[in-house]
């Protein structure tokens, strides 16, 4: 029998994972990863970052695979779950929808029936998403809005997270949802816009590139930061009753303008000329374009972002984010100055 006080976190190796590993392990609690693969130095680095490589423990973990979810839940028997693993790219969903609903449907209710049959008690954080409400119906959106997602990916995350509603309701399962609006840190993927941006912008600062493009700079986003974010996750499984709680800032920013923000904190200022696929950045200093769009990288589908109702989670888990979108931009550029990951 694992002790009462194993946490079992599956995508650990990514951003959300590797800083909850952090939390938990400052709180004193066993830490294990459920990974596919091994766990690399290529693959580790987040951990390795945070300086918690050391202190983790992997098992072999494959949510496209029900017999390894169950095995190693069995093995483990963790009293806290965070399912964190998924194909968590919107724009790789269209490419790759099956194994997008594999992992992150089928995946999540594997783990939802392991925590129902569990003889020994076991709480799950199921990470959800704002993907799921899809087109905007509401002049802000909350835990009781309509969820209509258009995504292979918001379709995905809207089957975990309702399933993890119907194991509350029917089986009294303590599964937790975090309807989670954007979160970045300097740990992010370099395929989500942020990582992008605030990299590459570093690498023009530094002479390492002269100009990149982007997709759509008109999309909005609430952009957080993820260790905020990762706070109110704890505190949704210290709760008595298990619930739904949107995760946000409640404000929209556009990407030409966190690009904008981007270049304040290297020192640069931009200068937009022309409107939709020749619209450019140019650096006022130099007069060289910097940015450019690319319609390579437009989505067959990109729904507007609603604004977020964050008064719940405010109340219920008495969280509040201690992260600025400055305070997220800082951080990140920081990073990026200094690593070339
Ligand atoms: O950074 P993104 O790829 O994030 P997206 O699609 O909003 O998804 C993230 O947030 C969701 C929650 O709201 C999560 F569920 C999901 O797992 C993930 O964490 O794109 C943000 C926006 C999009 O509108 C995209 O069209 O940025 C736009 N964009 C413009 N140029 C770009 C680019 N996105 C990417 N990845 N790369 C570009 O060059």
């Amino acid at each position: 029998m694992a002790s009462p006080s194993t946490v079992l976190i599956t995508g650990i190796l990514g951003q959300d994972g590797s800083y909850l590993a952090d939390h938990a392990l400052r709180l004193g609690y066993h830490v294990l990863g459920g990974i596919r693969g091994e766990p690399t130095p290529d693959r580790t680095w987040r951990l390795r970052h945070l300086g918690i490589h050391e202190q983790v423990s992997y098992i072999p973990f494959d949510l496209g695979n029900a017999d390894s979810i169950h095995t190693a839940l069995r093995q483990s028997q963790p009293n806290l779950i965070f399912n964190f693993a998924a194909q968590s790219s919107v724009g790789d969903s269209f490419k790759m929808p099956v194994q997008t609903a594999e992992s992150g449907g089928m995946g999540a209710l594997h783990i939802f029936e392991y925590a129902r049959t569990a003889d020994h008690p076991c709480r799950v954080f199921q990470a959800s998403s704002s993907e799921i409400f899809g087109d905007i119906t509401d002049s802000h959106h909350s835990e009781d809005s309509v969820f209509n997602p258009k995504t292979p990916y918001g379709a995905t995350k809207l089957f975990a997270h309702i399933m993890a509603e119907a194991y509350r309701a029917s089986y009294g399962t303590h599964v937790s949802t975090g309807i989670l609006f954007n979160h970045e840190s300097p740990l992010r993927g370099g395929n989500f816009v942020t990582k992008k941006i605030t990299k590459s912008m570093v690498a023009v600062k530094q002479g390492r590139m002269s100009s990149f493009s982007l997709g759509n700079l008109d999309a909005r986003r609430d952009w957080s930061h993820a260790k905020d974010f990762v706070d109110a996750m704890w505190r949704m499984l210290q709760l008595d009753q298990p619930d739904n709680f949107v995760l946000a800032s409640g404000q929209l920013t556009s990407v030409r303008e966190f690009v904008n923000l981007t270049a304040q904190a290297l020192d640069m200022k931009l200068d937009w000329q022309g409107t939709g696929t020749e619209e450019r950045g140019v650096d006022t200093k130099t007069g060289r374009t910097i940015v450019q769009v690319n319609p390579e990288y437009y989505r067959p589908y990109d729904p507007a972002q609603p604004l977020a109702d964050v008064r719940k989670a405010r109340r219920l888990l008495n969280w509040s984010p201690k992260h600025s979108l400055t305070d997220l931009i800082q951080d990140m550029v920081r990073f990026d100055l200094s690593h070339d990951i």
